[in-house]
C-alpha cells in the first residue's frame, strides 16, 4: 500500500468521524489529523485514536478455527469454508431454507450488507434475516416512517445544530457517545440558543444543558404529550402550518389534553414548572430541534414515544422547516446504511419493502431472479435469535456479539448453543465466536473498502490503508466463496466498487436512493447525503444530493407529515414489591457495544475497567452499600454483580448499568426482551430490578 496517508473514517460510531491513516514501519498504522472532514475537523475520541490497536495480530484472529472435539482449532480455509457449506446445506435439506438463519450488524459496510441480503434471499432461500440494528434505532425509524413517510436519522447536517433556537435532546450521552459533536452544541449556546436534556441521569451530556429534565425511565412519552398539552393550553400551536403541511392533528390535540401538566408530573417525576420552561425555551425563538437517542426509543413503546416527540415538532411548524426538525441520533458506523440494503427482515436494498411487488420486481431483476423465488418477511431480531434451537437450526452471524448485547443474554446465549450449527464471520474472538462450530477471519475498516451512511445520511467512503494480515479474508470474499459451493457462481463480487455499482442499480428509484453516488464522487466530495438519484443522461453535472429533506414537502402520498394520536402506557415491567427499583442501560465513553473490539485495547481497559452498577446515596443507604462495594442486582431474568458507583447524579428510584462486559457483570443478564409492537425494539432501557449486597 502506499505510503502517504489516506484520508478515511472511524470503524466505530455513527458520527464517522474523519481521519487519516499512515502506515508505520513495524506494519501498523497511525491515526492522524484530518481536518477537512466537517463533521469532526480532526477531532477523535480515544475509540477512534486507539482503533489502529485492534489491527495487531495480537489481539485478532488469523487463521478459520473449527470446532473438533469440543475446542475450536486452527483449520485451512477451504476446510472451514466447506463445512459451513455443509452445515447450511444440511439444515436446509433436513427442514428447509426458512431453517437457515443469517444474522448481521450495523457496523458493516452498505457493500457487505447489502450481499449479506442478497446471499439470504438468493443463495439461502431464507426469510430468517436481521440484524443488531433492530436493537438500535428501530423505533426512530418506525417513527419517522409513521410521521414523515421516510427515515433517515437526521433530515439536515449537523452543522445546522448551532444555527438553530434551541435544541431538546432526549435520552442522548453524546458527550459520552459521540464526543467530537458535542461541539455542535456548545457552539448552539454560544449563538445563544438553548440546550435541554432529557435523562434520568445527569449525565456529562446533561452538564452541559440550560435545563436538564430527569423523568422517570419509560416515561418519555407521557412527558411528550404534557409538553403538548401545555402548547395548546398555551396557544403556542403554528395553526397555519398544522393546516397547510400535517394531517391528523384533531386526534392528537384530543390525545395529548388528556394529558394534564399536573398528571404527567406525577409519571415523570418532572415538575410542572419544568414542562413549562421546556415549552418557553422551546417555542420561543424561530427555529427549534427534538433530536432523540436510544433513551426514549430502546423502550416497548419506542415508536410510540419517538411519535409524541414528532407531534411536538409538527404542532409548532418544526418540521421540514430551515434549522428546525426532528432527527434520531442513529448509533453504529453504518447504522444509517445498514438499515437500507436489505439486512433486515422486512426489506429489500434503496429502503424497499419486501411486501410491495413491485420493489421485488425490481430488486429481482436486478439481482436476475424471478420475483417469486424471494422469500417474504422474516422475523425481528431478537424473535429470530429466541427461534434458534428451535425452528432455526443453523446461523451464519456476521458483525454482532449477540452474548453480550442481547437482552435477556443468558437464555439467548443457551439458545446459541442449542443451534445444530454457527458460523461466525468477525475479527476477534467475540464470546459469541467463542461459540461457534466455524470461525472466519476477516478483514477490517483500514485494511480494506467499502462506504458507510453516517447518521447524517451522508455516503462516505472508507479507504484501504494498508495489507491485511496472512490468513484473514473480506466478508465479500467469505460471501463469495459460499454462495459458490451451495451453487451460486455468479452474482457475487469480491471487489466491493463493484457491489457498490450494483447497489447503486438496485436502490435507483427506492426510498434510499444511490443510484447517482460513485466511488470517484465519494472520494472528490467527502460524501454525499442520499437520496441521490442518477442525473438524466443529458444532464450537465450529477444530482447533488440531499442535505436537508422535507422543506417542500414530506415523503408521504399527499405530501403532508402525519400526526400520530399517542396515550401514555405503563412499561412492560413496572416496580413492585419484590423487584422495587428501575434498572437502566447504557454505555460509558471509553468501551464501544458488547466491547469486542474495545476491551482489546490497553488504554481503553485502563479507562473502564469494567461494569458497575450507578446508584443514588439515598439506594445506596438503604441497601447498606459503600462506593466500590459489590452489589448484586436481580431481575425476573437473571442475576449480575458490579461494584457500586454512588453519585446523587441519577434518580433515587433508578440504577444504571453500562452493557460493555461478559461474565457475573453482563448487564444483559437482566434485560426485559418485551418488544415494541411496531419496530420490535426490546426495552433495554428499564425493567423492574431488587438490589442485593455481596460478601466480597
Ligand atoms: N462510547 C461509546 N459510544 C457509542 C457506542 C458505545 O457503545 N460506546 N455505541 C454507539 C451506538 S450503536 C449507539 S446506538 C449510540 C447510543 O448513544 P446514546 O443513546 O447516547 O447512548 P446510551 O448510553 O445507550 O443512552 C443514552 C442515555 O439515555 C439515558 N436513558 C436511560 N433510560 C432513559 C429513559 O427512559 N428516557 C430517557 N430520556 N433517557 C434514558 C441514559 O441515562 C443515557 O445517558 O452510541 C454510539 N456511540
Ligand atoms: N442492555 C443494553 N443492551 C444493548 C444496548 C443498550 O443500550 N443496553 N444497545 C443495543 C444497541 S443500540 C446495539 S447497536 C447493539 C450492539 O451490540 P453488538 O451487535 O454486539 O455490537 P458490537 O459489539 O459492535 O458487535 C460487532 C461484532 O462484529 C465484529 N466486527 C466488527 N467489524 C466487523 C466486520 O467488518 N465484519 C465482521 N464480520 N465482523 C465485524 C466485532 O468485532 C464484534 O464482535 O447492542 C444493543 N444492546
Ligand atoms: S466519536 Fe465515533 S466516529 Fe468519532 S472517533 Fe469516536 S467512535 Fe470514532
Ligand atoms: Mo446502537
Amino acid at each position: 500500500m502506499q505510503n502517504t496517508a489516506t484520508p478515511t473514517h472511524c470503524p466505530y460510531c455513527a458520527l464517522q468521524c474523519g481521519m487519516n491513516l499512515t502506515p508505520v514501519p513495524d506494519g501498523g498504522v497511525e491515526v492522524t489529523e484530518r481536518a477537512d472532514f466537517p463533521v469532526n475537523r480532526g477531532a477523535l475520541c480515544g475509540k477512534g485514536r486507539t482503533a489502529p490497536a485492534v489491527l495487531s495480530s495480537s489481539v485478532r484472529l488469523t487463521s478459520p478455527l473449527v470446532r473438533s472435539g469440543g475446542t475450536l482449532v486452527p483449520a485451512t480455509w477451504d476446510e472451514a469454508l466447506d463445512r459451513i457449506a455443509e452445515g447450511l446445506r444440511r439444515t436446509r435439506a433436513e427442514h428447509g431454507p426458512d431453517a437457515c438463519g443469517v444474522f448481521g450488524g450495523g457496523g458493516l459496510t452498505n457493500e457487505k450488507a447489502y450481499t449479506l441480503g442478497k446471499f439470504a434471499r438468493v443463495v439461502l432461500g431464507t426469510s430468517q434475516i436481521d440484524y443488531n440494528g433492530r436493537f438500535c434505532m428501530s423505533s426512530a425509524a418506525a417513527g419517522g416512517i409513521k410521521a414523515f413517510g421516510l427515515d433517515r436519522g437526521l433530515p439536515f447536517p449537523l452543522e445546522d445544530i448551532p444555527k438553530t433556537g434551541c435544541v431538546i435532546l432526549v435520552g442522548s450521552n453524546l458527550a459520552e457517545t459521540m464526543p467530537p459533536s458535542l461541539r455542535f452544541f456548545t457552539e448552539l449556546k454560544e449563538n445563544g440558543g438553548t440546550l435541554i436534556v432529557v435523562d434520568p441521569r445527569r449525565t456529562r451530556t446533561a452538564d452541559h444543558a440550560d435545563l436538564h429534565l430527569m423523568p422517570r425511565p419509560g416515561t418519555d412519552l407521557a412527558l411528550a404529550l404534557g409538553l403538548l398539552h401545555l402548547i395548546v393550553a398555551e396557544g403556542r400551536v403554528d395553526e397555519a402550518y398544522v393546516a397547510e403541511r400535517t394531517a391528523g392533528w384533531e386526534e392528537a390535540r384530543a390525545a395529548a389534553m388528556a394529558h394534564w401538566p399536573e398528571y404527567v408530573e406525577r409519571i415523570t417525576g418532572v415538575p410542572v414548572p419544568q414542562l413549562r420552561e421546556a415549552v418557553r425555551m422551546f417555542c420561543e425563538p424561530e427555529a427549534a430541534m427534538v433530536l432523540t437517542a436510544r433513551g426514549p426509543e430502546q423502550q416497548s413503546k419506542g415508536t410510540d414515544t419517538v411519535g409524541a416527540w414528532i407531534n411536538l415538532c409538527l404542532a409548532t411548524g418544526r418540521a421540514g422547516r430551515p434549522l428546525s426538525g426532528y432527527g434520531c441520533l442513529t448509533g453504529q458506523g453504518n447504522g444509517q446504511g445498514g438499515r437500507e440494503h436489505g439486512q433486515k427482515a422486512d426489506q429489500l436494498p434503496g429502503y424497499r419493502k419486501l411486501d410491495d411487488p413491485a420493489a421485488r420486481r425490481h430488486v429481482a431483476e436486478v439481482w436476475g431472479v424471478d420475483p417469486d423465488a424471494l422469500p417474504g418477511p422474516g422475523r425481528s431480531a431478537y424473535e429470530l435469535l429466541d427461534a434458534l434451537g428451535q425452528d432455526i437450526r443453523s446461523l451464519l452471524l456476521m458483525g454482532s456479539n449477540p452474548v453480550v448485547s442481547a437482552p435477556r443474554a443468558a437464555h439467548i446465549e443457551e439458545r446459541i448453543k442449542s443451534l445444530d450449527f454457527l458460523a461466525v464471520c468477525d475479527v476477534v474472538l467475540s464470546e459469541t465466536a467463542a461459540l461457534a462450530d466455524v470461525v472466519l477471519p476477516v478483514t477490517q475498516w483500514a485494511e480494506e473498502t467499502g462506504t458507510t451512511t453516517s447518521l447524517e445520511g451522508r455516503v462516505l467512503l472508507r479507504r484501504q490503508a494498508i495489507s491485511p494480515p496472512e490468513g484473514v479474508r473480506s466478508d465479500l470474499e467469505v460471501l463469495h466463496a459460499l454462495a459458490d459451493r451451495l451453487g451460486v457462481e455468479k452474482g457475487f463480487p469480491t471487489d466491493p466498487e463493484e457491489v457498490f455499482e450494483e447497489l447503486r442499480r438496485a436502490s435507483a428509484g427506492g426510498a434510499a436512493d444511490y443510484s447517482g453516488i460513485t466511488y470517484r464522487r465519494l472520494a472528490e466530495e467527502n460524501g454525499v447525503f442520499w437520496p441521490c438519484p442518477a442525473a438524466d443522461a443529458d444532464a450537465d453535472a450529477g444530482h447533488p444530493g440531499t442535505p436537508r429533506l422535507f422543506l417542500d414537502r414530506f415523503a408521504t402520498d399527499d405530501g403532508r407529515a402525519r400526526f400520530v394520536p399517542v396515550s401514555h402506557r405503563a412499561s412492560a415491567e413496572e416496580p413492585d414489591d419484590e423487584y422495587p427499583v428501575l434498572l437502566t442501560t447504557g454505555r460509558v465513553v471509553a468501551q464501544y457495544q458488547s466491547g469486542a473490539q474495545t476491551r482489546r485495547v490497553d488504554e481503553l481497559n485502563a479507562a473502564a475497567p469494567g461494569p458497575f452498577v450507578e446508584l443514588h446515596p439515598r439506594l445506596a443507604a438503604r441497601l447498606g452499600a459503600a462506593e466500590g462495594d459489590p452489589v448484586a442486582v436481580v431481575s425476573r431474568r437473571g442475576r449480575a454483580v458490579a461494584p457500586a458507583r454512588i453519585t446523587t447524579g441519577i434518580r433515587p428510584d433508578t440504577v444504571f448499568m453500562p452493557f460493555h462486559w461478559p461474565g457475573e457483570g453482563r448487564a444483559n443478564s437482566l434485560t426485559n426482551p418485551a418488544l415494541d409492537p411496531t419496530s420490535r425494539m426490546p426495552e433495554f432501557k428499564t425493567c423492574a430490578v431488587r438490589l442485593e449486597t455481596v460478601e466480597s
